[in-house]
């Protein structure tokens, strides 16, 4: 039964991040689900916010504040966040977009983007080979074969991306490529605020994405994180957004930010992947399509 199958392959994929993660000495937060500010990912623009206690409350669409803020207290931290980010209803198609998913997202202290794409590449073959050496008979009833991959993952530059497949490089990308591929370096006006510009290439950020093959889209994203308070709120202007909707971050900025780099993994894109499944609504017993009905 293909839903049992599933669930399985997902435990999977959770204990072995999990094991993987605290071998590398991180600690796993409990995450955030309301806050009093949210990442502004200005390609999902239709947000939900709730009153209570007399002030508003974003449903989270990433921790990345809150993962800036927990580094303070610990080098190396993972967390498995439900994100709500309202996807328009055409993108029940792509087979890749849930409103409501959860992502493993972690950073690290001090890191460089060098050293989370290498830590990235490790988990995602830990986890592949956890899920093959566990998970025969579950890989077996969904007819899913899992390749082999060796790391280093090959990168090319956004730049380099664009001039061979346009701006919506990443389905043909996905689609050539034989195992994952980096895509780095994309330049400032394609990504949020909170990612570091190069201070040797200003106009483009020290950042990343991974691209799965076989045309599953993107694996993960993240990079460096901007931290200093001036620099975050010339970023946040440059992108037409108002300081004062980030008044709580800016004043963390304030009392002072690390240094630091991470990534997020989306959960339900990873099992997909693993299972070899046409739509993303089978990871989930109870998935959320956007524009989709819903059971329970
Ligand atoms: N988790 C991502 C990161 O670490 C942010 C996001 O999900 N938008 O950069």
């Amino acid at each position: 039964m293909r839903e049992r199958a599933i669930a399985r392959l997902t435990s999977e994929v959770l204990g072995g991040a999990r094991e993987f993660l605290a071998g590398e000495g991180f600690v796993e937060l409990l995450p955030v689900v309301l806050a009093p500010v949210t990442d502004p990912l200005r390609t999902v623009p239709d947000r939900i916010v709730v009153s209570a206690y007399g002030q508003e409350w974003h449903l989270t669409r990433s921790m990345i504040f809150h993962k800036q803020a927990a580094v303070r207290v610990l080098p190396k931290i993972f967390t498995f966040s439900p994100n709500i980010r309202l996807e328009a209803a055409e993108r029940a198609q792509t087979g890749r977009h849930l409103f409501e998913f959860i992502q493993l997202d972690l950073e690290v202290r001090h890191a460089t983007r060098e050293e989370v794409m290498d830590l990235g590449e490790r988990l995602i073959v830990h986890v592949l080979e956890r899920v093959r050496e566990r998970c025969a008979a579950e890989l077996r009833a969904l007819g899913r074969r899992l390749p082999r991959w060796a790391p280093p993952f090959p990168r090319v530059a956004w730049s380099a991306a664009v001039a061979r497949y346009g701006e919506e490089f990443e389905a043909a990308l996905s689609q050539e490529s034989g195992t994952p591929v980096w895509v780095v370096d994309f330049p400032i006006h394609a990504r949020e605020f909170y990612d570091r510009e190069d201070p040797h290439r200003p106009g483009f950020l020290v950042d990343m994405d991974l691209v799965y093959p076989e045309g599953y889209g993107e694996a993960l994203s993240g990079g460096e994180r901007e931290y200093l308070r001036p620099r975050i709120e010339k970023r946040i202007r440059a992108q037409g957004l108002d300081p004062a909707a980030f008044a709580p971050y800016l004043a963390l900025a304030e009392e002072g930010l690390y240094p630091s780099a991470g990534f997020g993994i989306g959960v339900e894109r990873w099992i997909r992947f693993l299972g070899g499944l046409s739509h993303i609504q089978e990871t989930r017993l109870f998935p959320r399509v956007p524009g989709w009905p819903v059971r329970l």
